[in-house]
């Protein structure tokens, strides 16, 4: 049985989203956020203290765009996979990886230095940097999201579910209402996919049942 580790509506939503699109069966382990401070016990499976953490059989992950691309490959192939033969595959691979090393990085900043520092270390000039750094990268998706409803393939894989994090999380951190109309276009379709809609309401309810705070996701109950 997989075993996800997650906190509500964290990078570990990425790895959620595929396995409720896939419809392979998982437990779903949540942890206050941050982990590290408030979950000591984690690091002893997870020493970088960081989730997702993706256990499977005596496999541990810890990169949420790898892990879609390893679900993905493993139990969804032709569907939320693209395999070497096709021809979007490293078109695929790039996007997979584009949605959490080049669009979360610069939000990540945003949200620490507006959110989750205390108020005397918040940074306006670093928000202020970082939200353009995002705008700009994001910005390059638009002419292709106009042309076509998903990023490659000619289907929703597991390139749309790492770049959809991408644009939940500027939702949530309101870095969204300078979307492209494609893009705004893009993430309404994404957030009305059953399997994303399953998504938000297992984490709210794994949430109830252990007992952890379900901000900040109700900005997106379906
Ligand atoms: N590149 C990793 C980043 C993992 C990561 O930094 N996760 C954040 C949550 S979104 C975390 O655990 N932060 C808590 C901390 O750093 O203590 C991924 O894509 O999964």
């Amino acid at each position: 049985m997989i075993t996800l580790h997650h906190c509500v509506s964290a990078r570990s939503f990425r790895p959620l989203w595929a396995l409720e699109e896939i419809g392979v069966p998982y437990e779903l382990k949540m942890l206050p956020f941050p982990p590290r401070v408030l979950a000591h016990a984690f690091k002893e499976v997870n020493p970088l203290g960081t989730i997702p953490l993706l256990e499977d059989g005596a496999l541990s992950m810890t990169e949420s765009a790898a892990i879609c691309q390893y679900l993905a490959a493993r139990h969804s192939p032709g569907v939320l996979d693209v395999a070497p033969h096709e021809a979007d595959f490293g078109r695929y691979l790039n996007f997979v990886h584009f949605g959490e090393a080049t669009l979360t990085f610069p939000q990540t900043l945003v949200l620490r230095y507006t959110h989750l520092e205390p108020p005397e270390r918040r940074q306006p000039q670093i928000v202020d940097d970082y939200a353009r750094w995002f705008h700009a990268r994001l910005r390059t998706l638009a002419p292709l999201l106009a042309a076509q409803p998903f990023l490659c393939a000619g289907r929703f894989t597991a390139a749309d579910i790492s770049v959809g994090y991408a644009l939940m999380l500027a939702e949530l951190i309101d870095l969204n209402e300078r979307f492209a109309p494609s893009i705004a276009d893009y993430w309404s379709r994404l957030r009305e996919r059953d399997g994303f809609i399953r998504a938000m309401r297992a984490q709210e309810a794994a949430a109830l049942a252990q007992n952890v705070p379900t901000i900040p996701s109700p900005k997106l109950r379906p």
